[in-house]
């Protein structure tokens, strides 16, 4: 880049044109036909902007929930972009969305906005978002236990490379009693016993599902109650079943804690809360299980910064996102300048959590921005103390943090991390 040219603009120009690897979504491959949410419709009915809409209108639930998703992406238009301002992070997002996509929703309604996207065939609409987002590869979120998925994966459907999955399990792990009928229902010879026995059944379950889908780490989300260790059946699967299985498959197990379901089942997926998880249960996971890599991240911003700290004393935990509740411009800034201030770049800063096709545009443009204004103070620091950065290593530093840093420590081959013995 040309001499004088102010180093904000440098950083930023290298977040644009460096293409993400977006580690957590809800998004679909395009082979999985309508489960890929995309549209004006989707994008209004998002469950952020139905929790906002709902503290803006008189309508009773049960009406809302009735109506067609066309008439409920009405009232929220309605309630959040016509009586009042669009000032939220979600509801800027739409609006981004739309501009990026050359769309001025104060010129038509969204009658014309519905055509718009009607008119776009779904290969075309994926590769048109992954361009203006600049994102290269797109993580799923695949649950066994999803009745509309899993047809899917048990015929076979063309595959789009871009899209990764990542094996889902919380109800293996949250909810043992009704998993379990589950599973057997699909051929696995199990109980309810604590036994080794049926701790094999569900390794296999794991291993099969893996290989099926061709998953590259495996998830559960944890409510803010979660304790390791305990006696409970959570934590005997995670020994007996899932933490084996992980080292087995050499894969991270990635762990999305504090979220409180159902505060409002009115609400139904807007109706989830936050709560403060107990990151010891994480730190005595890493200290348990020395030969497992854990990706985790937190809702509660309270949790935060604890999680950061823990990171610096296990190389086998990777902090990633600004999850949720906490992916608004403020907190994003606050938690990324944390990580970047106490780990350098050896951390994920962001997953979108997309669940709308349309949506990667706004998370990552939102997203970017505030990366290029906390790098820029970074390089500033460290201009004052008389070391500038080379364009070739602000981009190294932005590939690490947009991907790198995710793939290398998935891929990491499995090693003892036991603690080392004194000599004295
Ligand atoms: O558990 C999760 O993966 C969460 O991200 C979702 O449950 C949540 O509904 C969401 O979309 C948050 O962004
Ligand atoms: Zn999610």
């Amino acid at each position: 880049m040309a001499a004088g040219v102010p180093l904000s603009t440098r950083v930023g120009d290298i977040v644009t044109r460096t293409p993400v690897l977006d580690i957590h979504t809800h998004l679909y491959d395009p082979g999985f036909r309508s489960l890929l949410l995309r549209g004006i419709d989707d994008l209004l009915v998002y469950h952020y902007l139905v929790s906002e809409s709902f503290r803006q209108m008189d309508i009773p639930y049960d009406r809302f929930w009735a109506a067609s998703k066309t008439e409920q992406a009405g009232y929220i238009w309605d309630a959040l972009f016509v009586k009042h301002s669009p000032v939220s992070e979600a509801c800027t997002g739409v609006l981004t969305v739309l501009h990026a996509l050359g769309m001025d929703p104060r010129q038509g309604d969204l009658k014309s906005l519905r055509a718009w996207f009607a008119a776009l065939p779904a290969d075309e609409h994926v590769e048109r978002v992954m361009k203006a987002a600049n994102v290269s590869a797109v993580g799923m979120t695949n649950s066994p236990f999803d009745d509309e998925e899993r047809p899917y994966w048990e015929q076979s459907i063309p595959r789009d490379p871009r899209f990764f999955a990542a094996l889902r399990i919380d109800p293996l792990l949250l909810s043992w009693e009704t998993a379990v009928p589950f599973l057997r229902q699909r051929g696995y010879d199990l109980t309810t016993d604590r036994t080794a026995r049926n701790a094999a059944e569900v390794r296999r379950f794991l291993a099969d599902w893996t290989r099926r889908i061709g998953s590259r780490y495996c998830m559960v989300s944890l409510p803010p109650e979660f304790r390791y260790p305990a006696d409970t059946d959570t934590n005997w699967l995670l020994d007996q079943a899932v933490l084996p299985h992980c080292r087995e498959f050499n894969q991270p197990f990635a762990l999305m804690m504090g979220v409180r379901r159902a505060v409002n089942p009115s609400l139904r997926m807007a109706g989830d809360g936050v709560g403060r998880s107990d990151l010891n249960a994480l730190r005595d996971l890493c200290s348990a299980n020395p030969e497992n890599r854990f990706l985790a991240t937190c809702l509660s911003r309270e949790n935060l910064h604890e999680l950061v700290v823990l990171a610096r004393k296990f190389r086998t935990l990777h902090p990633f996102g600004c999850w949720w509740f906490t992916n608004t411009p403020q907190l994003v800034e606050e938690i990324t300048r944390m990580r970047l201030e106490l780990l350098g770049t050896s951390f994920t800063p962001q997953h979108s959590d997309a669940r709308v096709l349309d949506q990667l545009i706004y998370k990552w443009r939102h997203t970017r921005a505030v990366v290029t204004k906390v790098l820029t103070d970074r390089y500033q620091a460290l201009e004052a103390a008389g070391w500038s950065v080379s364009d070739s290593e602000i981009q190294r530093d932005v590939t690490e943090l947009f991907g790198g840093a995710f793939d290398r420590f998935r891929e990491k081959p499995l090693q003892s991390e036991r603690p080392v013995q004194s000599l004295d």
